[in-house]
């Protein structure tokens, strides 16, 4: 088995582990009986030196060199590593901005008045980012604002401006830097595409160029589709504020209706859930002999409809094949991004139904009820049916639903913290300065099967709050975190003196869930606004960012624009880079001098907190704060 598994189990959680052995008694396969027969995986591959970029290849460089050290068309090592590394990036960058421009032609079509399925539901900041885009609010109905700014957002995505809208939020010494480098974001698809056009054969042949555009589509990202696609669901189903829910697989209900919301757009989940509100359904479902319709989330899907409207949380990446094995899942609704094609195979062992959503995201296999904004509450309907009619076909002796849901706080948008602190970043700003927090950290991103489930995370948050670091979570993590019982205000008890005594007097828990993966956009608004409140730039405040069980092309594009807006970065899970000395040299290192942060990668979360504890005294001792010495934080030795 791969990775960093100290014991044998797969999974540090009480619902996953009891869901794969169940898998292995009944011979299903999961994720990780495929991760098995893989290996070994392909060492080119996993040190980034294979390339297929053209038909005289494909090319791999011998890492030991004995064999070739160029391609057919004579790229060397480096190139073909950071050729693959921006291919990567503007892969995730691309889903997250193709994500968020999704939602922003719905806010158009509320805005031209050619849909009832949607409205503005947060006008206060439907306004306040108009403002932002140049528009003139005065006297304007909030619809016609809308119109308006969905078209001024749209332009975010060509090639008419110099740079994006939101950078304004950016700390000016950040922009100023960014300009000297020359990677202001410009157009959305303008970076990426650009992406694609260097990395074709005998275009950039230079790695640092590459690896410098790189992160500027990744910019394009963070600070352009994440944080529209963000902005545009607040507008239009609500900013967060904290609420309190459940999750793990204890949130599903034997005598109910199961309907698993999976993926990433919240646009076709927020109308299920008025769906399954509907008289007529409900009736329908008690008609079958149901209690009632109980919608539950999984993945980013469910972090969206958990930040918003407290619905329950099934699981997170790892979770969506073993959700199907309770036997009570009656349909599985899916849109797009992180869906493993394997849960329809999974799903015919069971009476689950599959329901693929979004033309652009098919499953064979699964039944499609194609989403259309202009008919949404119609189409949810039609799949709160679909699920009841599935629930006649459960097997009632197949149900295994055990363990007990945990509660866990959610909602915290960047208004709510502000809010929270009494309206301004001072308090927490104070008790940094102080030292009762001694910074914060961002532990984000996926499960990955290479990593123990949920280990990563867990531990990571667990160490970081017990040396008073604050730390919020999304993605995968937030789900990781909230099941182990940290996210709520009792988890402080958890937490070193100083930590334990703001959340306390505040009443929030020590790990903040700030949403899905479009929503690292909030941590780095809430780090800009830090940053501005003390008249400097991000990069020289105590803060870190985490991803210790990343898998995807997305979590590649939001590390790339988290270091490249100034905060370090600990990756648990080695990415392909590792047949560049000159990559790895650049992006580790001489980052550092270049945006002011770097990478690291370092799969043991136990020693991946001394990294991120270290980090933040560094930090604290150059802002002349009181600072333990980073070199007296001794690293765990191995077993
Ligand atoms: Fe080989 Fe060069 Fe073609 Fe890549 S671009 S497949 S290294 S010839
Ligand atoms: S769902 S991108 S596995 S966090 Fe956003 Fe989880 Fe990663 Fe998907």
């Amino acid at each position: 088995m791969t990775g960093h598994f100290k014991d044998k189990e797969l999974s540090a959680a009480h619902d996953a582990r009891k869901m794969i052995r169940l898998a292995a008694e009944e011979q299903i396969e999961t994720v990780w009986d495929r991760l098995q027969k893989q290996e070994p995986q392909c060492g080119y591959c996993s040190l980034g030196l294979s390339c297929r970029n053209c038909s005289m290849g494909p090319c791999r460089i011998d890492p030991f060199g004995d064999g070739p050290q160029k391609g057919v068309c004579g790229a060397n090592a480096d190139v073909i590593v950071a050729r693959n590394l921006a291919r990567t990036i503007a892969a995730g960058a691309s889903a997250h901005s193709d994500h968020g421009r999704d939602i922003l032609e719905a806010l158009y079509h509320v805005g031209s008045g050619d849909t009832d399925a949607y409205q503005v539901n947060d006008e206060l900041k439907l306004k306040q980012v108009a403002e932002e885009f140049g528009i003139d609010t005065n006297n304007k109905e909030s619809k016609d604002i809308a119109r308006d700014l969905a078209w001024e957002m749209m332009e975010d995505f060509g090639t008419r401006k110099n740079e994006l809208t939101f950078l304004s939020r950016v700390p000016q010494p950040r922009r100023e830097l960014w300009k000297k480098l020359n990677i202001t974001p410009r157009g959305i698809d303008r970076e990426n595409v650009e992406v694609l056009h260097r990395t074709h054969m005998g275009v950039d042949n230079d790695y640092v160029n590459i690896l410098l555009h790189s992160l500027r589509t990744s910019l394009s990202d963070g600070w352009g589709g994440s944080m529209i696609a963000t902005e545009v669901s607040d507008i239009l189903f609500g900013t967060p504020v904290p609420n309190t829910s459940k999750a793990n697989l204890g949130v599903l209900k034997a005598d109910m209706v199961n309907l698993a919301l999976h993926g990433h757009n919240p646009m076709l989940s927020d109308v299920i859930v008025r769906a399954a509100e509907d008289p007529e359904l409900k009736k329908m479902a008690e008609e079958k002999g149901a209690k009632g319709i109980n919608l539950v989330g999984l993945c980013c899907t469910g972090n969206e409809l958990q930040m918003r409207r407290g619905i329950p949380m099934a699981g997170n990446h790892l979770i969506q094949e073993l959700v199907i094995m309770t036997g009570a899942l009656d349909a599985m609704v899916v849109d797009y991004q992180c869906i493993m094609p394997s849960v329809v195979e999974v799903a015919g062992c069971y009476h689950t139904e599959v329901i693929s959503t979004f033309d652009k995201a098919k499953f064979t296999g699964a039944r499609h009820i194609p989403f259309d904004p202009e008919r949404g509450l119609e189409i949810g309907k039609e799949i709160v049916k679909a699920a009841i009619d599935k629930y006649s076909d459960r097997v009632p002796e197949r149900v295994r639903i055990s363990d007990l849901p945990v509660e866990m706080m959610a909602g915290f948008s960047v208004e709510s913290i502000v809010k929270a602190l009494g309206g301004s970043p001072e308090p927490l700003v104070d008790a940094i300065k102080a030292g009762n927090i001694r910074g914060a950290a961002a532990v984000v991103g996926c499960n990955n099967p290479k990593i123990k489930h949920d280990y990563g995370h867990t531990t990571l948050t667990r160490r970081l709050i017990e040396n008073d670091i604050l730390v919020v979570v999304t993605g995968c993590s937030a789900v990781a975190n909230g099941k182990a019982g940290l996210m709520m205000p009792a988890a402080a008890e958890l937490a070193g003196d100083g930590l334990k005594e703001i959340c306390g007097a505040l009443g929030i828990p020590p790990v903040l869930h700030m949403g899905s993966c479009v929503d690292n956009t909030r941590i780095l608004v809430l780090a800009a606004a830090l940053a501005n409140f003390l008249g400097t730039d991000i990069d020289k405040l105590p803060l870190a960012g985490a991803a210790p069980e990343w898998y995807s092309e997305k979590a590649v594009s939001i590390g790339a624009y988290v270091v490249a807006s100034g905060i370090y970065t600990v990756l648990g899970v080695q990415p392909p880079i590792f047949g560049s000395q000159k990559v790895v040299e650049l992006l580790a290192n001489g980052l550092n001098d270049v945006v002011g942060a770097a990478f690291a990668v370092e799969p043991d979360p136990e020693k991946s907190s001394v990294l991120i504890r270290r980090h933040i005294e560094k930090k604290r001792q150059e802002l002349g704060l009181p600072a333990i010495d980073p070199g007296s934080i001794e690293m765990p030795q191995d077993d």
